[in-house]
């Protein structure tokens, strides 16, 4: 049987004002034509669905269209939900969506019996067993364990997410033995892993992230989601972030995005491929003086069939204050339908103190983060923070 992985569509990010709906429309047409051509038989998608807990009526109503073009290629579907997610909102259409094949997990169950979904061939036999586990929540973690174990509080949610996998797994061997082979999902934070500007940071108090050898030795893959570039963990063929689809962050610019494909015969996992999404539309920056970045956005010419997103960064040698304005001008009289701009920074290599001040406060609130804007509050009141 055929498995692809993926994780965090974020359907509905708006990326510096622009939304991304082409981006993951053009990424969902090449995924159910891909499904069709390579015969999948089971769709794992690894949280963060929504890139917002309220997302719009247009961003719904392509989440159901896709899965109902999903369920025409007879693909079996198991989606959970990610930090982003609300979980009533991916649950309440769930019974609705059984009866089109399509499991979707939104948030820890109390039974976690219930997470656990045995995938059968043509014949009824047990191909592999799919460990459907969400993001899980500060509530969901405290449930596992009891008050007299919980330490300190990284400790404690890396102790209670590996108990929750390791209880799965041992429900798992004591019904199936070990005959299949055991697929799990999780939407974490592993440590080791690569970031971009555009997780959501979660578990507060596990900043540096779970540590692989957490992960039970009887989990044959874990398809991971929440981070956004592909990676393996613990240099583990096995453990993966499959990526988002699309591009969230222009620091996501360098690098193929990609799903995973999983074969497995005669009850082993036979190979683990990730498979490049084609490229619907490019991120990059430019970097120069005024004159060379100027030269570059008229040059360019855009090879993909959506506008490029271009970020631009000026660096001239001394402070002038007419260069600020003359790359103002710059942006403003540049009408391309190639590209659009939507970040421009200047820096000068010497600025006098004085301008620094006002250098700083140009920035619009789009470029800071809410993390950003806490800082910048305790520095202002003094407090000092000890975590990055
Ligand atoms: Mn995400």
């Amino acid at each position: 049987m055929k498995i692809l992985h993926t994780a965090d569509w974020h359907i509905g990010k708006i990326l510096h004002r622009q939304s991304l709906y082409d981006d993951i429309s053009y990424f969902f047409d090449w995924l159910v034509q891909r499904i069709t051509d390579e015969k999948i038989d089971l769709l794992l998608v690894s949280g963060d669905i929504f890139d917002l807990a309220n997302p719009s009526n247009m961003d719904t109503k392509l989440y159901y269209q896709t899965l109902y073009r999903l369920s025409k290629t007879n693909v079996k579907v198991i989606i959970t939900g990610g930090n982003h997610d609300s979980i009533s909102l991916l649950d309440a259409p769930s019974s609705l969506l059984d009866v089109l094949d399509i499991t979707v997990v939104g948030g820890a169950k109390d039974d976690i019996h219930n997470e656990i979904i045995p995938i059968t061939g043509t014949h009824g036999e047990v191909e592999c067993i799919v460990l459907a586990v969400p993001f899980l929540r500060d509530k969901d973690l405290r449930q596992s364990m009891q008050a007299s174990e919980m330490a300190d509080k990284s400790s404690f949610i890396s102790e209670a997410i590996k108990q929750h996998y390791d209880k799965l797994v041992e429900m798992t061997v004591e019904k199936f033995g070990h005959s299949a082979p055991i697929i799990a999902m999780g939407h974490l934070y592993m440590q080791g892993s690569i970031t971009s500007d555009s997780e959501r940071e979660i578990h507060i108090g596990n900043l540096e992230g779970l540590d692989s050898k957490i992960i039970h030795p009887e989990i044959d893959y874990m398809a991971l989601g929440h981070i956004h570039k592909p990676q393996k963990i613990g240099n583990k063929n096995n453990i993966r972030y499959s990526g988002s689809p699309v591009f969230l962050d222009f620091s996501e610019r360098d690098y193929d995005k990609m799903v995973i494909e999983i074969e497995i015969e005669a009850n082993e996992i036979k190979s683990i491929t990730s498979v490049a999404i084609p490229k619907s539309r490019e991120i990059l920056k430019f970097t120069g003086d005024l004159n060379s970045v100027k030269n570059m956005l008229m040059e360019y010419q855009n090879k993909y069939p959506l506008t490029t997103f271009i970020e631009i960064e000026i660096q001239e040698n001394e402070f002038d204050v007419l260069k600020i304005q003359a790359m103002e001008d710059m942006i403003d009289s540049i009408k391309s339908e190639e590209f659009k701009i939507l970040k421009n920074r200047i820096f000068f290599d010497q600025t006098p103190d004085s301008m620094k001040v006002i250098l700083n406060e140009s920035r619009t609130i789009q470029d800071l983060s809410p993390l950003d804007i806490f800082r910048q509050k305790l520095s202002e009141n003094k407090y000092s923070m000890n975590w990055k």
